[in-house]
């Protein structure tokens, strides 16, 4: 078991994104690039001498090379103890509860979260703190650096360390524990939900449909549903993780997830459906003819928190990402507790939850979350609807229309652009940029422009700033449109397009979005010239 050091160069494009470096796969492995970035990690974080890191993911393609890698380099660089999933599967907020849970310094996840995977597909490495929650900008800006100027790498010499069989061996002086990947977070959501009402909810009948979509969360959906609550057998369907997802693309949205949306419209549909990505932080919720959007879903959740054991004692605040629906804001003015904006990115949170000034936050692209881990979890947000029915009672149609009266209803849709031609993307959002001083009061596809700027966001804790964080406009007619480029696309780039409009009329809130948004989505395309110099006629995916 020797101890090499690789000559190397630095690699361009090594700048971690939204969420960690996503790359397509095929870029991951090519010679080094997978080996300069994990030196640049251990770098960027002061080395990893002495240090026990937390090691899992999504088990798509790649990840069982890339895990051996990163264990030849963690030991060749000092670290004392790896603590990896078994197979090297973990999903993402069950790493960021283990990375807690065990006192850990930190830890890699291999993720492109609900990108497709494969050797066309996508591949991605992401480093979590010690708090469990993806690093920070101050962070990932010392780990882009150190790529830059990247002239060597170490790593052992030695055979594949055997990541199948649970328990403790060795890779030169550092320790590596194989764990089960399920265990310790099925723990905890006991410890947060009402297991013996939910177990008494699937005993009286309720059925209920959750898509694993062939990547992670499968084994923790049947462990949990099926073995410990009683849901019945089948319930969790592509419940296998595969290394390409079916050949499918892990992303849980109606577009992706139809199979699941068909059933849930179906004349004997389940009560109940829900699907996760890749990786296992996002989710999507649908009950029998209502699909629910991740902004209506978080404030649902805010609103009937109380409900649930480990939220009885009421919320400390919230939060939501800019382009987020503001349905969770009204909730929060009616429970007088602070909600927060922040920039797109579960990493913006992770300060919010630290400092205990917010306990739930969630994210228009699925992503719902809170204090008892610093990513977003899918399975935990279905097992929060579950014990808001089991204990509300009403199907969730019914939910819904009751919340829209409450509250009134923000009627939101993303509209995204995929794999547009760069230099296209880039002059859309210039020329737009350009434009927002003058933009207020003038009249756009019949609506009246109330305000326009560029989000910039003052993080309360530390004082750190993040600029340019999308273009946001908003009517007089109660709408607002934002626009922003994709920081996790590996293709050209993805332009989004966040659609939102506010109706407080308790008699106009069960209209189709998309007819209610009508009058916005004129006006995006007439603030932009979209269409024209997309060259699309619509939208590739509508959420
Ligand atoms: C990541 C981030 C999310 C973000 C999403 C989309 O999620 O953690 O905060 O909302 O990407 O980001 P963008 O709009 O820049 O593509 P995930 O599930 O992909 O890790």
């Amino acid at each position: 078991m020797d101890i090499i050091t690789v000559d190397t160069a630095p690699i361009a494009g090594q700048k971690p994104g939204t969420s960690g470096l996503r790359k397509k796969t095929r870029t991951f492995m090519e010679p080094h690039f997978l080996e300069n970035f994990v030196q640049a990690i251990w770098q960027g974080i002061g080395g990893v001498q002495g240090k026990t890191l937390v090691l899992g993911g999504d088990g798509r393609y790649f990840s069982d090379r890339a895990a051996q890698v990163i264990l030849r380099m963690a030991a060749a660089s000092g670290a004392s103890r790896m603590i990896v999933g078994q197979n090297a599967l973990l999903s993402t907020p069950a790493a960021s509860h283990l990375i807690r849970s065990r006192g850990t310094d930190g830890g890699i996840i291999l993720s492109a979260s609900h990108n497709p995977g494969g050797p066309d597909g996508d591949f991605g490495v992401k480093f979590n703190t010690a708090n469990g929650g993806p690093a920070p900008e101050s962070v990932t800006s010392k780990i882009f650096e150190a790529t830059k100027s990247l002239t060597q790498y170490r790593i052992m010499e030695t055979q594949d360390v055997d990541l199948s069989a649970l328990g403790t061996t060795s890779l030169g002086r550092m320790e590596i524990e194989v764990v089960d990947p399920v265990a310790d977070y099925a723990e905890l959501m006991a410890q947060i939900f009402d297991f013996d009402k939910l177990r008494a909810l699937f005993a009286g009948g309720f059925r209920m449909r959750f898509d694993a979509m062939h990547a992670v969360t499968g084994p923790y959906a049947k462990a949990i549903l099926e073995d410990t609550l009683g849901a019945a057998p089948g319930t969790v369907v592509n419940g296998t993780p595969s290394p390409d997802f079916g050949e499918g693309h892990p992303d849980p949205n109606p577009i992706w997830a139809k199979d699941l949306m068909d059933a849930m419209h179906s004349a004997d549909g389940p009560d109940f459906g829900a699907a996760s990505d890749g990786d296992g932080d996002r989710n999507m919720i649908v009950g029998r003819n209502c699909y629910v959007t991740p902004s209506d879903s978080v404030a649902v959740l805010a609103a009937n928190a109380t409900l649930v054991p480990g939220y009885a004692d009421g919320l400390a605040g919230v939060a939501r990402s800019m382009p987020t629906s503001r349905a969770l804001d009204r909730v929060a003015e009616k429970l007088d507790i602070d909600c927060y904006e922040t920039p797109t990115g579960w990493k913006f949170f992770g300060n919010l939850l630290d400092a205990g000034r917010a306990t739930l936050c969630g994210e228009e692209s699925a992503g719902t979350g809170s204090d008892h881990v610093r990513e977003k979890d899918g399975l935990w947000a279905v097992l929060f609807w579950l014990n808001i029915l089991a204990e509300r009672k009403i199907p969730v149609a019914e939910l819904m229309a009751d919340h829209w009266k409450t509250y009134g209803r923000n009627y939101y849709s993303r509209h995204d652009y995929e794999a547009v031609d760069t230099d296209v993307a880039n002059a859309l959002m210039d020329d737009l940029r350009a434009r927002l001083a003058d933009l207020p009061g003038q009249e756009v596809a019949g609506q009246t422009v109330e305000t326009a700027d560029e989000f910039a966001y003052d993080d309360p804790v530390d004082g750190s700033r993040a600029e340019a964080q999308g273009l946001r406009v908003t009517t007089r007619e109660g709408g607002r449109i934002v626009f922003r480029l994709s920081g996790t696309g590996t293709e050209g780039a993805t332009i989004r397009v966040y659609l939102e409009r506010v109706e407080t009329d308790p008699t106009a809130v069960d209209d189709d979005p998309q007819e209610a948004l009508a009058p916005v989505i004129r006006a995006a395309d007439a603030l932009t010239g979209l269409a024209e110099r997309t060259g699309r006629s619509r939208p590739d995916v509508i959420t």
